[in-house]
């Protein structure tokens, strides 16, 4: 590596979309019989995923593999857990496990060293039991989990890396993401955002597209429309009292 490479790009930002989240599935009474542990009702992966789906794949994300910036992917499980903290240090980052109830997932993102960037931690709520029509927080019978299929729960995300190293810059341009697709090619679509929809609750493999992240950039617009609008009206009641309330002090000193 020639000296200049540990140079910071003043100015350049680069992303990478991923997701993050689980799959849960209802255990079957055959695969029940063979846990050590008769409790469980679940079977789950938390994942760490390069953000667009393979094409005609049935997997959530994961069309491109993101070991050459990933070095490691911590996942901290409930100390419920026999060695609550799983290390993945290769893709797939993920952990697979059975369980009966949900929890809060810590995950923590370490970089390649080259990177010299600092390690990422957030976390994801495990779920395990899916959304039901009604919004009902209820934990739904186990036949109803069944029938509604596989329960999934993913949030997406961008890793900026802002002024990267040059030799960083230099692998992250030499693995451009593969775009998410333009719209949806499932049949079953979803919406995490709105668990309440039909939708949500009808199952199937969801995909994060182009389309709803342009759906989620006019949310945002229109919100940041919205508070502006209800700044502007309290600003004007403010102005308005303030008036009055400078009126009434002169009406009582008698000026
Ligand atoms: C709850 N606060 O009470 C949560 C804790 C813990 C989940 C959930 C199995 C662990 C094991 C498991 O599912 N733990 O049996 O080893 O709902």
């Amino acid at each position: 590596m020639s000296s200049n490479e540990r140079v910071r790009v003043r100015g350049v930002t680069v992303h990478r979309p991923i997701i993050y989240g689980n799959t849960a599935t209802v255990l079957t009474p055959e695969e029940k019989a063979l846990l050590t542990f008769p409790d469980h009702t679940h079977r789950w992966t938390v994942a760490v995923r390069s953000a667009t789906s393979a094409a005609d794949s049935d997997i959530v994300g994961d069309a491109d593999d993101l070991g050459y910036f990933i070095k490691r992917v911590a996942f901290k499980l409930h100390d419920t857990y026999p060695n609550p903290t799983r290390n993945i240090d290769k893709p797939p980052f993920e952990v697979s496990e059975t369980g009966w109830g949900e929890f809060e997932i810590q995950i923590r993102i370490t970089f390649i060293p080259e990177s010299g960037e600092k390690a990422i931690t957030f976390y994801h709520h495990l779920k395990l039991h899916p959304w039901t029509l009604s919004g009902d927080p209820e934990i739904p019978p186990l036949e109803t989990a069944i029938a509604l299929g596989p329960v999934h729960s993913w949030q997406y995300d961008e890793i900026v890396f802002n002024d990267p190293f040059q030799s960083f810059l230099n692998v992250l341009t030499a693995h451009p993401p593969t775009p998410l697709p333009k719209t949806k090619r499932r049949p079953v679509p979803f919406h995490t955002s709105n668990p309440g929809s039909l939708e949500a609750s009808k199952g199937g493999v969801p995909e994060f597209t182009a389309a709803m992240e342009k759906e989620e950039a006019e949310r945002l617009e229109t919100a940041r429309k919205s508070v502006i609008e209800q700044q502007d009206k309290w600003r004007r009641t403010l102005i308005e009292r303030e008036k009055e309330l400078e009126r009434l002090k002169r009406e009582l000193t008698g000026s």
